[in-house]
Protein backbone atom coordinates (compact mmCIF):
# COMPACT_ATOMS: atom_id res chain seq x y z
CA UNK A 1 0.00 0.00 0.00
CA UNK A 2 1.58 3.65 -0.81
CA UNK A 3 1.95 6.30 1.92
CA UNK A 4 -0.46 8.97 0.09
CA UNK A 5 -2.57 10.94 1.88
CA UNK A 6 -5.99 9.42 2.89
CA UNK A 7 -8.77 11.58 4.36
CA UNK A 8 -12.33 10.10 5.99
CA UNK A 9 -11.63 7.16 6.29
CA UNK A 10 -14.26 5.26 8.59
CA UNK A 11 -11.18 3.53 10.62
CA UNK A 12 -8.03 3.66 11.34
CA UNK A 13 -6.65 1.13 13.23
CA UNK A 14 -2.91 0.68 15.01
CA UNK A 15 -0.89 -2.66 14.74
CA UNK A 16 -0.94 -5.52 12.89
CA UNK A 17 -0.50 -8.37 15.44
CA UNK A 18 -3.17 -10.68 16.96
CA UNK A 19 -5.19 -7.35 18.05
CA UNK A 20 -4.98 -5.15 14.50
CA UNK A 21 -5.23 -8.35 11.96
CA UNK A 22 -8.85 -9.84 13.46
CA UNK A 23 -10.08 -6.06 14.06
CA UNK A 24 -9.23 -5.88 10.35
CA UNK A 25 -10.58 -8.87 9.32
CA UNK A 26 -14.18 -8.19 11.01
CA UNK A 27 -14.12 -4.38 9.86
CA UNK A 28 -13.76 -5.04 6.41
CA UNK A 29 -16.32 -7.85 6.55
CA UNK A 30 -18.84 -4.97 8.09
CA UNK A 31 -17.68 -2.73 5.14
CA UNK A 32 -15.68 -0.33 7.12
CA UNK A 33 -13.12 1.22 4.93
CA UNK A 34 -10.05 0.71 7.15
CA UNK A 35 -6.87 1.46 7.13
CA UNK A 36 -3.91 -0.80 9.59
CA UNK A 37 -0.85 1.11 10.52
CA UNK A 38 2.52 -1.25 11.09
CA UNK A 39 5.66 -0.39 12.63
CA UNK A 40 7.27 -3.55 12.16
CA UNK A 41 7.99 -4.39 8.18
CA UNK A 42 5.46 -7.65 8.51
CA UNK A 43 2.48 -8.60 10.91
CA UNK A 44 2.99 -10.35 14.13
CA UNK A 45 3.51 -7.44 16.89
CA UNK A 46 5.14 -8.57 19.84
CA UNK A 47 5.92 -12.08 18.05
CA UNK A 48 7.35 -10.05 15.11
CA UNK A 49 10.08 -7.66 17.48
CA UNK A 50 10.25 -10.62 20.31
CA UNK A 51 13.09 -12.97 18.60
CA UNK A 52 15.17 -13.57 21.13
CA UNK A 53 16.99 -16.51 21.52
CA UNK A 54 14.29 -19.28 23.40
CA UNK A 55 11.21 -16.79 22.85
CA UNK A 56 8.18 -18.97 23.49
CA UNK A 57 4.41 -18.95 24.64
CA UNK A 58 3.98 -20.19 27.51
CA UNK A 59 0.00 -20.91 26.85
CA UNK A 60 -0.57 -24.10 25.45
CA UNK A 61 -0.05 -23.59 21.16
CA UNK A 62 -4.25 -25.29 20.99
CA UNK A 63 -5.73 -22.34 22.79
CA UNK A 64 -3.24 -19.59 21.96
CA UNK A 65 -4.81 -18.67 18.41
CA UNK A 66 -8.25 -17.77 16.94
CA UNK A 67 -10.92 -19.11 17.23
CA UNK A 68 -13.66 -16.96 15.26
CA UNK A 69 -12.88 -19.40 12.16
CA UNK A 70 -13.31 -23.16 12.34
CA UNK A 71 -11.71 -23.39 8.98
CA UNK A 72 -8.74 -22.02 9.98
CA UNK A 73 -8.32 -23.72 13.47
CA UNK A 74 -8.97 -26.85 11.32
CA UNK A 75 -5.98 -25.92 8.53
CA UNK A 76 -3.29 -24.85 11.08
CA UNK A 77 -1.52 -27.50 12.38
CA UNK A 78 0.44 -26.63 15.93
CA UNK A 79 3.73 -28.77 16.33
CA UNK A 80 4.01 -27.98 20.03
CA UNK A 81 2.47 -27.73 23.36
CA UNK A 82 4.24 -24.66 24.08
CA UNK A 83 4.95 -22.57 20.41
CA UNK A 84 7.80 -20.89 20.14
CA UNK A 85 8.54 -17.46 18.68
CA UNK A 86 9.18 -18.80 14.68
CA UNK A 87 5.80 -20.91 14.61
CA UNK A 88 3.83 -18.05 15.96
CA UNK A 89 4.97 -15.53 13.71
CA UNK A 90 4.38 -18.51 10.77
CA UNK A 91 0.30 -18.58 12.20
CA UNK A 92 0.01 -14.79 11.83
CA UNK A 93 1.57 -15.03 8.88
CA UNK A 94 -0.72 -17.77 7.81
CA UNK A 95 -3.93 -15.72 8.62
CA UNK A 96 -2.47 -12.71 6.89
CA UNK A 97 -2.91 -14.57 3.71
CA UNK A 98 -5.83 -16.81 4.19
CA UNK A 99 -7.70 -13.36 5.10
CA UNK A 100 -6.14 -11.32 2.39
CA UNK A 101 -5.11 -8.57 5.11
CA UNK A 102 -1.64 -7.42 3.83
CA UNK A 103 -3.67 -5.08 1.23
CA UNK A 104 -5.26 -2.99 4.15
CA UNK A 105 -2.10 -2.81 5.92
CA UNK A 106 0.88 -0.11 5.84
CA UNK A 107 4.54 -1.19 6.75
CA UNK A 108 7.31 0.45 8.37
CA UNK A 109 4.92 2.66 10.04
CA UNK A 110 4.55 4.29 13.19
CA UNK A 111 1.35 6.20 13.92
CA UNK A 112 3.30 8.95 15.99
CA UNK A 113 -0.08 11.45 16.97
CA UNK A 114 -3.95 11.05 16.68
CA UNK A 115 -6.21 14.28 17.39
CA UNK A 116 -9.62 14.41 17.64
CA UNK A 117 -11.17 17.01 16.04
CA UNK A 118 -14.25 17.89 17.50
CA UNK A 119 -15.90 19.54 14.54
CA UNK A 120 -15.16 17.42 12.21
CA UNK A 121 -15.22 14.73 13.99
CA UNK A 122 -12.54 13.27 13.15
CA UNK A 123 -9.20 11.45 14.08
CA UNK A 124 -6.57 12.95 12.35
CA UNK A 125 -3.74 10.80 12.93
CA UNK A 126 -0.42 11.48 11.88
CA UNK A 127 2.27 9.03 10.55
CA UNK A 128 6.40 9.05 10.93
CA UNK A 129 6.68 9.12 7.34
CA UNK A 130 5.00 13.29 7.43
CA UNK A 131 1.89 11.77 5.77
CA UNK A 132 -1.49 12.10 7.50
CA UNK A 133 -5.10 10.28 7.92
CA UNK A 134 -7.84 11.19 8.83
CA UNK A 135 -10.86 8.62 10.35
CA UNK A 136 -14.01 8.76 12.31
CA UNK A 137 -12.54 5.78 14.27
CA UNK A 138 -9.38 5.49 16.03
CA UNK A 139 -8.26 1.85 17.31
CA UNK A 140 -5.90 0.60 19.32
CA UNK A 141 -4.40 -2.52 19.00
CA UNK A 142 -1.09 -1.38 20.45
CA UNK A 143 -0.72 -4.22 22.69
CA UNK A 144 0.19 -4.67 26.20
CA UNK A 145 3.47 -5.14 26.50
CA UNK A 146 4.93 -3.46 23.41
CA UNK A 147 7.04 -0.25 24.77
CA UNK A 148 10.47 -1.94 25.71
CA UNK A 149 11.57 -0.46 29.01
CA UNK A 150 15.59 -0.02 28.82
CA UNK A 151 16.75 1.63 31.93
CA UNK A 152 19.13 4.49 31.54
CA UNK A 153 22.03 2.82 32.63
CA UNK A 154 24.87 5.86 32.65
CA UNK A 155 27.61 4.51 30.09
CA UNK A 156 25.38 2.61 27.54
CA UNK A 157 26.49 4.85 24.87
CA UNK A 158 30.54 4.05 25.45
CA UNK A 159 29.79 0.26 25.51
CA UNK A 160 32.42 -1.08 22.96
CA UNK A 161 30.04 -4.63 22.43
CA UNK A 162 26.59 -5.04 21.22
CA UNK A 163 23.82 -4.68 23.07
CA UNK A 164 19.69 -6.10 22.53
CA UNK A 165 16.77 -5.30 24.22
CA UNK A 166 14.63 -8.49 24.03
CA UNK A 167 11.59 -6.89 23.26
CA UNK A 168 13.66 -5.42 19.90
CA UNK A 169 15.78 -8.27 18.61
CA UNK A 170 17.49 -8.07 15.71
CA UNK A 171 16.18 -9.94 12.36
CA UNK A 172 19.62 -11.58 12.22
CA UNK A 173 20.81 -14.25 14.56
CA UNK A 174 23.00 -12.88 17.39
CA UNK A 175 26.41 -15.17 17.74
CA UNK A 176 26.97 -16.00 21.06
CA UNK A 177 29.73 -18.33 20.78
CA UNK A 178 32.57 -17.93 23.14
CA UNK A 179 31.57 -14.85 24.22
CA UNK A 180 31.13 -13.16 27.39
CA UNK A 181 27.24 -12.17 27.78
CA UNK A 182 25.71 -10.57 30.49
CA UNK A 183 21.83 -10.79 30.71
CA UNK A 184 20.00 -8.03 32.93
CA UNK A 185 16.17 -9.21 34.01
CA UNK A 186 14.66 -12.45 35.20
CA UNK A 187 11.59 -12.18 34.13
CA UNK A 188 9.59 -14.29 31.75
CA UNK A 189 12.15 -13.16 28.63
CA UNK A 190 14.99 -13.67 30.68
CA UNK A 191 14.30 -16.94 32.27
CA UNK A 192 13.33 -17.99 28.21
CA UNK A 193 16.38 -16.45 26.68
CA UNK A 194 19.11 -17.50 29.55
CA UNK A 195 19.38 -21.26 29.56
CA UNK A 196 19.53 -20.79 25.54
CA UNK A 197 22.29 -18.17 25.72
CA UNK A 198 24.06 -20.38 28.40
CA UNK A 199 24.59 -23.31 25.88
CA UNK A 200 26.20 -21.38 23.42
CA UNK A 201 28.58 -18.80 24.58
CA UNK A 202 31.87 -18.83 26.28
CA UNK A 203 30.32 -17.84 29.87
CA UNK A 204 27.11 -16.06 30.95
CA UNK A 205 26.52 -13.65 33.67
CA UNK A 206 23.01 -12.69 34.83
CA UNK A 207 21.83 -9.95 36.66
CA UNK A 208 18.85 -10.42 38.78
CA UNK A 209 17.64 -8.13 40.86
CA UNK A 210 14.28 -9.82 41.94
CA UNK A 211 14.95 -13.72 41.74
CA UNK A 212 11.52 -15.30 40.49
CA UNK A 213 9.35 -18.49 40.70
CA UNK A 214 9.55 -20.62 37.65
CA UNK A 215 7.66 -23.99 36.79
CA UNK A 216 8.89 -25.91 34.36
CA UNK A 217 7.09 -26.01 30.91
CA UNK A 218 7.96 -29.46 30.12
CA UNK A 219 6.93 -28.68 26.46
CA UNK A 220 7.28 -31.70 23.89
CA UNK A 221 6.17 -32.22 20.65
CA UNK A 222 2.53 -33.15 19.69
CA UNK A 223 1.10 -36.65 18.87
CA UNK A 224 -0.61 -36.10 16.25
CA UNK A 225 -3.31 -38.07 17.49
CA UNK A 226 -3.92 -35.80 20.03
CA UNK A 227 -4.43 -32.55 17.29
CA UNK A 228 -6.58 -34.39 15.48
CA UNK A 229 -8.64 -34.94 18.64
CA UNK A 230 -8.72 -31.46 19.45
CA UNK A 231 -9.65 -30.34 15.99
CA UNK A 232 -12.50 -32.64 16.08
CA UNK A 233 -13.54 -30.95 19.51
CA UNK A 234 -13.51 -27.22 18.04
CA UNK A 235 -16.54 -26.30 19.86
CA UNK A 236 -15.52 -27.55 23.55
CA UNK A 237 -11.94 -25.50 22.17
CA UNK A 238 -13.82 -22.34 21.21
CA UNK A 239 -16.22 -22.64 24.96
CA UNK A 240 -12.79 -22.97 26.65
CA UNK A 241 -11.38 -20.19 24.95
CA UNK A 242 -14.48 -17.26 25.59
CA UNK A 243 -15.95 -18.95 28.49
CA UNK A 244 -13.82 -19.61 31.39
CA UNK A 245 -11.90 -17.35 33.29
CA UNK A 246 -7.86 -18.83 31.77
CA UNK A 247 -9.32 -19.46 28.54
CA UNK A 248 -6.59 -21.58 28.31
CA UNK A 249 -7.96 -24.38 29.01
CA UNK A 250 -7.15 -24.62 32.53
CA UNK A 251 -9.67 -24.63 35.17
CA UNK A 252 -9.23 -23.63 38.29
CA UNK A 253 -9.48 -26.36 41.20
CA UNK A 254 -12.29 -24.84 43.71
CA UNK A 255 -10.56 -25.85 46.68
CA UNK A 256 -8.43 -23.72 49.31
CA UNK A 257 -4.76 -24.55 49.95
CA UNK A 258 -5.46 -24.77 53.39
CA UNK A 259 -8.01 -27.44 53.04
CA UNK A 260 -5.70 -30.36 52.20
CA UNK A 261 -3.44 -31.93 54.97
CA UNK A 262 0.23 -31.10 54.17
CA UNK A 263 0.94 -34.04 53.08
CA UNK A 264 -1.91 -34.19 49.97
CA UNK A 265 -1.16 -30.67 49.27
CA UNK A 266 2.67 -31.66 48.44
CA UNK A 267 1.36 -35.03 46.76
CA UNK A 268 -0.75 -32.57 44.65
CA UNK A 269 1.87 -30.46 43.78
CA UNK A 270 4.58 -32.77 42.96
CA UNK A 271 2.25 -34.13 40.36
CA UNK A 272 1.40 -30.62 38.76
CA UNK A 273 5.18 -29.47 38.93
CA UNK A 274 6.13 -33.13 36.77
CA UNK A 275 3.21 -32.45 34.26
CA UNK A 276 4.51 -28.71 33.57
CA UNK A 277 2.99 -25.94 32.57
CA UNK A 278 0.71 -23.55 34.77
CA UNK A 279 -0.84 -26.11 36.55
CA UNK A 280 0.05 -25.33 39.92
CA UNK A 281 -1.50 -22.06 39.68
CA UNK A 282 -4.31 -23.69 39.31
CA UNK A 283 -4.40 -26.51 41.55
CA UNK A 284 -5.98 -24.20 44.75
CA UNK A 285 -8.28 -21.22 44.27
CA UNK A 286 -7.30 -18.75 46.92
CA UNK A 287 -3.19 -18.44 46.32
CA UNK A 288 -3.94 -15.11 45.56
CA UNK A 289 -6.12 -13.63 48.54
CA UNK A 290 -4.78 -15.51 50.99
CA UNK A 291 -1.22 -15.48 52.35
CA UNK A 292 -1.22 -18.20 54.48
CA UNK A 293 -2.29 -20.37 51.34
CA UNK A 294 0.11 -18.43 49.39
CA UNK A 295 2.98 -19.71 51.73
CA UNK A 296 2.19 -23.27 50.83
CA UNK A 297 2.95 -23.00 47.01
CA UNK A 298 5.49 -20.06 47.40
CA UNK A 299 7.10 -22.89 49.94
CA UNK A 300 7.05 -25.59 47.60
CA UNK A 301 8.56 -23.85 44.75
CA UNK A 302 11.66 -22.64 46.87
CA UNK A 303 11.83 -26.31 48.19
CA UNK A 304 12.52 -26.98 44.48
CA UNK A 305 14.78 -24.39 43.47
CA UNK A 306 16.87 -25.59 46.99
CA UNK A 307 17.06 -29.18 45.03
CA UNK A 308 17.79 -28.34 42.29
CA UNK A 309 20.43 -25.96 42.38
CA UNK A 310 23.74 -27.30 43.48
CA UNK A 311 25.72 -24.42 44.97
CA UNK A 312 23.89 -23.44 48.42
CA UNK A 313 24.80 -19.64 47.60
CA UNK A 314 23.21 -19.35 43.93
CA UNK A 315 19.90 -21.85 45.72
CA UNK A 316 19.98 -18.74 48.26
CA UNK A 317 20.14 -15.90 45.75
CA UNK A 318 17.70 -17.76 43.42
CA UNK A 319 14.83 -18.30 46.36
CA UNK A 320 11.92 -15.50 46.02
CA UNK A 321 10.19 -13.72 48.84
CA UNK A 322 7.17 -12.17 47.30
CA UNK A 323 3.99 -14.06 46.93
CA UNK A 324 3.81 -16.66 44.09
CA UNK A 325 1.48 -15.25 41.38
CA UNK A 326 2.03 -11.57 41.94
CA UNK A 327 3.95 -10.97 39.54
CA UNK A 328 3.80 -12.43 36.45
CA UNK A 329 3.76 -16.20 36.67
CA UNK A 330 7.16 -18.22 34.33
CA UNK A 331 7.31 -21.41 32.77
CA UNK A 332 10.97 -22.19 32.08
CA UNK A 333 12.79 -24.94 30.29
CA UNK A 334 15.83 -25.84 32.19
CA UNK A 335 16.17 -22.32 33.95
CA UNK A 336 17.20 -23.31 37.37
CA UNK A 337 19.30 -26.39 35.84
CA UNK A 338 21.22 -23.47 33.73
CA UNK A 339 22.98 -22.31 37.75
CA UNK A 340 24.70 -26.00 37.52
CA UNK A 341 26.59 -25.29 34.78
CA UNK A 342 30.21 -23.99 35.13
CA UNK A 343 30.43 -21.01 32.36
CA UNK A 344 27.23 -19.10 34.24
CA UNK A 345 27.40 -16.86 37.39
CA UNK A 346 24.32 -15.33 38.92
CA UNK A 347 25.31 -11.68 40.44
CA UNK A 348 22.53 -10.21 42.75
CA UNK A 349 22.10 -6.31 41.75
CA UNK A 350 19.71 -5.67 44.55
CA UNK A 351 22.97 -6.31 47.10
CA UNK A 352 25.26 -4.92 44.28
CA UNK A 353 23.39 -2.34 42.27
CA UNK A 354 24.51 -1.71 38.84
CA UNK A 355 26.20 1.76 38.51
CA UNK A 356 26.95 1.32 35.27
CA UNK A 357 27.83 0.40 31.55
CA UNK A 358 31.34 0.60 31.00
CA UNK A 359 32.96 0.16 27.73
CA UNK A 360 34.09 -3.23 28.30
CA UNK A 361 31.44 -4.28 30.41
CA UNK A 362 29.45 -3.34 33.10
CA UNK A 363 30.13 -2.19 36.61
CA UNK A 364 28.32 -3.14 40.14
CA UNK A 365 29.38 -1.44 43.53
CA UNK A 366 31.27 -5.26 43.66
CA UNK A 367 33.58 -4.71 40.67
CA UNK A 368 33.19 -4.59 37.00
CA UNK A 369 32.06 -7.46 34.83
CA UNK A 370 33.44 -7.95 31.48
CA UNK A 371 31.42 -8.17 28.79
CA UNK A 372 31.83 -8.69 24.78
CA UNK A 373 27.48 -8.76 24.72
CA UNK A 374 24.66 -7.07 26.94
CA UNK A 375 21.08 -8.56 26.63
CA UNK A 376 18.57 -6.22 28.47
CA UNK A 377 15.66 -8.50 29.64
CA UNK A 378 13.98 -5.53 31.15
CA UNK A 379 10.57 -6.17 30.25
CA UNK A 380 8.09 -3.27 29.44
CA UNK A 381 6.16 -0.27 29.99
CA UNK A 382 3.14 -2.48 30.09
CA UNK A 383 -0.45 -0.98 29.39
CA UNK A 384 0.12 2.48 28.88
CA UNK A 385 3.30 2.52 27.92
CA UNK A 386 2.28 2.01 23.88
CA UNK A 387 -0.58 4.49 24.55
CA UNK A 388 1.97 7.22 25.35
CA UNK A 389 4.63 6.64 23.15
CA UNK A 390 2.10 8.44 20.86
CA UNK A 391 0.30 12.26 21.02
CA UNK A 392 -3.07 11.27 21.68
CA UNK A 393 -5.34 14.14 22.29
CA UNK A 394 -8.87 14.18 22.99
CA UNK A 395 -11.76 17.14 22.40
CA UNK A 396 -10.32 18.78 25.04
CA UNK A 397 -6.86 18.85 23.73
CA UNK A 398 -5.67 17.06 26.78
CA UNK A 399 -3.36 14.38 25.74
CA UNK A 400 -4.14 10.89 27.52
CA UNK A 401 -1.04 10.89 29.13
CA UNK A 402 -2.31 14.00 30.91
CA UNK A 403 -5.46 12.91 31.67
CA UNK A 404 -4.16 9.42 33.27
CA UNK A 405 -1.40 10.74 34.88
CA UNK A 406 -3.28 13.75 36.43
CA UNK A 407 -4.03 12.45 40.17
CA UNK A 408 -2.01 9.67 39.25
CA UNK A 409 -5.10 7.90 38.15
CA UNK A 410 -5.85 5.70 34.84
CA UNK A 411 -9.64 6.16 34.21
CA UNK A 412 -10.85 3.50 31.17
CA UNK A 413 -14.79 2.07 31.10
CA UNK A 414 -14.38 -1.15 31.02
CA UNK A 415 -10.95 -0.81 29.72
CA UNK A 416 -12.17 -0.49 26.08
CA UNK A 417 -12.55 4.04 25.93
CA UNK A 418 -12.04 7.09 28.03
CA UNK A 419 -14.03 10.02 28.36
CA UNK A 420 -12.94 12.91 26.65
CA UNK A 421 -11.89 10.91 23.90
CA UNK A 422 -15.00 9.96 21.50
CA UNK A 423 -14.52 7.48 18.86
CA UNK A 424 -11.59 5.79 20.31
CA UNK A 425 -11.06 2.26 21.49
CA UNK A 426 -8.66 0.15 22.79
CA UNK A 427 -8.23 -3.72 22.27
CA UNK A 428 -6.75 -4.87 25.51
CA UNK A 429 -6.50 -1.57 27.47
CA UNK A 430 -5.70 -0.42 30.70
CA UNK A 431 -8.36 -1.78 33.51
CA UNK A 432 -9.45 -4.29 31.16
CA UNK A 433 -8.60 -8.28 32.26
CA UNK A 434 -6.90 -9.32 29.16
CA UNK A 435 -3.04 -9.78 30.14
CA UNK A 436 -4.12 -12.28 32.72
CA UNK A 437 -6.85 -13.89 30.11
CA UNK A 438 -5.43 -15.97 27.26
CA UNK A 439 -4.84 -12.89 25.05
CA UNK A 440 -6.38 -14.05 21.62
CA UNK A 441 -9.37 -14.77 24.26
CA UNK A 442 -9.34 -11.38 25.62
CA UNK A 443 -8.69 -9.84 21.98
CA UNK A 444 -11.41 -11.70 20.25
CA UNK A 445 -14.15 -10.15 23.02
CA UNK A 446 -12.61 -7.22 22.52
CA UNK A 447 -12.83 -6.82 18.95
CA UNK A 448 -16.30 -8.64 18.57
CA UNK A 449 -17.77 -6.07 21.27
CA UNK A 450 -16.02 -2.94 19.25
CA UNK A 451 -17.41 -4.03 16.36
CA UNK A 452 -20.83 -4.80 17.34
CA UNK A 453 -20.47 -1.25 18.70
CA UNK A 454 -19.68 0.60 15.60
CA UNK A 455 -22.64 -1.69 13.99
CA UNK A 456 -25.46 -0.10 16.18
CA UNK A 457 -23.80 3.48 15.90
CA UNK A 458 -24.10 3.02 11.92
CA UNK A 459 -27.60 1.89 12.23
CA UNK A 460 -28.86 4.43 14.53
CA UNK A 461 -27.09 7.46 13.23
CA UNK A 462 -24.95 7.85 15.99
CA UNK A 463 -21.94 9.70 15.15
CA UNK A 464 -20.01 9.94 18.24
CA UNK A 465 -19.35 7.60 21.74
CA UNK A 466 -17.66 8.57 24.47
CA UNK A 467 -18.25 7.31 27.95
CA UNK A 468 -19.44 9.43 30.54
CA UNK A 469 -17.14 10.68 33.56
CA UNK A 470 -19.45 8.89 36.06
CA UNK A 471 -19.50 5.78 34.48
CA UNK A 472 -15.59 5.64 34.07
CA UNK A 473 -14.58 6.46 37.08
CA UNK A 474 -17.30 3.92 38.94
CA UNK A 475 -15.39 1.07 37.00
CA UNK A 476 -11.80 2.36 37.70
CA UNK A 477 -12.64 3.03 41.17
CA UNK A 478 -14.28 -0.82 41.01
CA UNK A 479 -10.61 -2.26 39.83
CA UNK A 480 -8.98 -0.74 42.44
CA UNK A 481 -11.24 -2.14 45.18
CA UNK A 482 -11.07 -5.76 43.51
CA UNK A 483 -7.42 -5.59 43.61
CA UNK A 484 -6.65 -4.44 47.14
CA UNK A 485 -8.79 -7.66 48.02
CA UNK A 486 -5.60 -9.74 46.77
CA UNK A 487 -2.10 -9.74 47.43
CA UNK A 488 -1.44 -8.98 43.70
CA UNK A 489 -1.08 -4.84 45.42
CA UNK A 490 1.45 -6.09 47.79
CA UNK A 491 3.93 -6.91 45.06
CA UNK A 492 6.35 -4.29 42.74
CA UNK A 493 5.17 -5.51 39.37
CA UNK A 494 4.50 -3.98 36.07
CA UNK A 495 1.00 -4.82 36.70
CA UNK A 496 1.00 -2.21 39.40
CA UNK A 497 3.82 0.37 36.98
CA UNK A 498 6.24 -0.02 39.39
CA UNK A 499 9.46 -1.24 37.10
CA UNK A 500 9.60 2.01 35.73
CA UNK A 501 11.11 4.76 37.39
CA UNK A 502 8.61 7.69 37.82
CA UNK A 503 5.23 5.80 36.68
CA UNK A 504 2.31 6.39 38.65
CA UNK A 505 1.17 3.62 40.67
CA UNK A 506 -2.21 1.99 40.15
CA UNK A 507 -3.59 -1.81 39.32
CA UNK A 508 -4.01 -1.41 35.89
CA UNK A 509 -5.93 -4.99 35.19
CA UNK A 510 -9.82 -5.79 35.85
CA UNK A 511 -9.24 -9.17 38.07
CA UNK A 512 -12.66 -9.89 38.28
CA UNK A 513 -12.55 -12.71 35.82
CA UNK A 514 -13.20 -12.53 32.21
CA UNK A 515 -16.36 -14.62 32.55
CA UNK A 516 -17.88 -11.30 34.57
CA UNK A 517 -15.94 -9.11 32.78
CA UNK A 518 -17.30 -10.56 29.20
CA UNK A 519 -21.16 -10.67 30.87
CA UNK A 520 -20.47 -6.54 32.52
CA UNK A 521 -19.64 -5.57 28.70
CA UNK A 522 -22.51 -7.70 26.51
CA UNK A 523 -25.01 -6.02 29.38
CA UNK A 524 -23.75 -2.64 28.56
CA UNK A 525 -24.15 -3.53 24.81
CA UNK A 526 -27.21 -5.09 25.14
CA UNK A 527 -28.43 -1.81 27.30
CA UNK A 528 -28.05 0.56 24.12
CA UNK A 529 -24.51 1.32 25.59
CA UNK A 530 -25.44 2.55 29.42
CA UNK A 531 -22.23 4.45 30.82
CA UNK A 532 -21.35 6.06 27.20
CA UNK A 533 -22.77 8.77 25.75
CA UNK A 534 -24.04 8.66 22.20
CA UNK A 535 -24.14 12.12 20.34
CA UNK A 536 -24.66 13.22 16.38
CA UNK A 537 -23.00 15.77 14.73
CA UNK A 538 -25.60 18.35 14.99
CA UNK A 539 -25.32 17.47 18.97
CA UNK A 540 -21.74 18.30 18.72
CA UNK A 541 -21.71 21.93 16.71
P1 LIG B 1 9.50 -8.46 33.13
O1 LIG B 1 8.71 -9.59 33.60
O2 LIG B 1 9.06 -7.08 33.50
O3 LIG B 1 10.98 -8.67 33.67
C1 LIG B 1 11.96 -7.68 33.59
C2 LIG B 1 13.17 -8.09 34.38
O4 LIG B 1 14.14 -7.06 34.28
C3 LIG B 1 12.86 -8.25 35.87
O5 LIG B 1 13.66 -9.28 36.37
C4 LIG B 1 13.28 -6.91 36.42
O6 LIG B 1 13.59 -6.91 37.79
C5 LIG B 1 14.51 -6.64 35.59
N1 LIG B 1 14.88 -5.24 35.55
C6 LIG B 1 14.13 -4.21 35.07
N2 LIG B 1 14.80 -3.05 35.22
C7 LIG B 1 15.98 -3.37 35.80
C8 LIG B 1 17.09 -2.61 36.21
N3 LIG B 1 17.11 -1.28 36.07
N4 LIG B 1 18.14 -3.26 36.76
C9 LIG B 1 18.12 -4.60 36.92
N5 LIG B 1 17.09 -5.38 36.56
C10 LIG B 1 16.03 -4.76 36.00
O7 LIG B 1 9.68 -8.47 31.55
P2 LIG B 1 9.78 -9.71 30.57
O8 LIG B 1 10.12 -9.19 29.23
O9 LIG B 1 10.66 -10.75 31.13
O10 LIG B 1 8.33 -10.29 30.56
C11 LIG B 1 7.22 -9.45 30.28
C12 LIG B 1 5.98 -10.26 30.07
O11 LIG B 1 6.03 -10.92 28.80
C13 LIG B 1 5.73 -11.36 31.02
O12 LIG B 1 5.22 -10.94 32.25
C14 LIG B 1 4.76 -12.25 30.26
O13 LIG B 1 3.47 -11.71 30.34
C15 LIG B 1 5.26 -12.12 28.85
P3 LIG B 1 12.45 -6.59 38.89
O14 LIG B 1 11.60 -7.83 38.95
O15 LIG B 1 11.67 -5.41 38.36
O16 LIG B 1 13.19 -6.28 40.12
Amino acid sequence: MNTNQVNNLDVVVLGAGFSGLYMLHRLREAGFSTRVYEAGDGVGGVWYWNRYPGARCDIESIYYNYSFSEELYQEWNWTSRYPDQPEILSYLNYVADKFDLRRDIQFKTRIIAAHYDEKKNLWNVKLNDGTSVSAKYFISGAGCLSSANLPNFKGLESFKGKWYHTGKWPQEKVDFKGKRVGVIGTGSSGVQAIPVIAKEAGHLTVFQRTPQYTIPARNHLYDPAFIKQTKENFAEIKRLMRETDTGNGLQIRNISALSDSPAKRREIFEKVWEEGGFGLTSSYNDFLINEEANHTVSDFIRSKIKEIVHNPETAAKLLPDYYFGTKRPILDSGYYETYNRENVTLVDVKEAPIIEITPNGLRTIDGEYELDIIVFATGYDGMTGPLFKMDIRGKSGMSLKEKWEEGSMVRTYLGLATSDFPNFFMITGPESPSVLVNMPSAIEQHVEWIIDCLEYLREKGVDAIEPTIEAEEAWSKHCREVAEATLYVKTESWYTGANIAGKPRSFLIYLGGFVHYTQKCNEVAASGYNGFTLSTIKALR
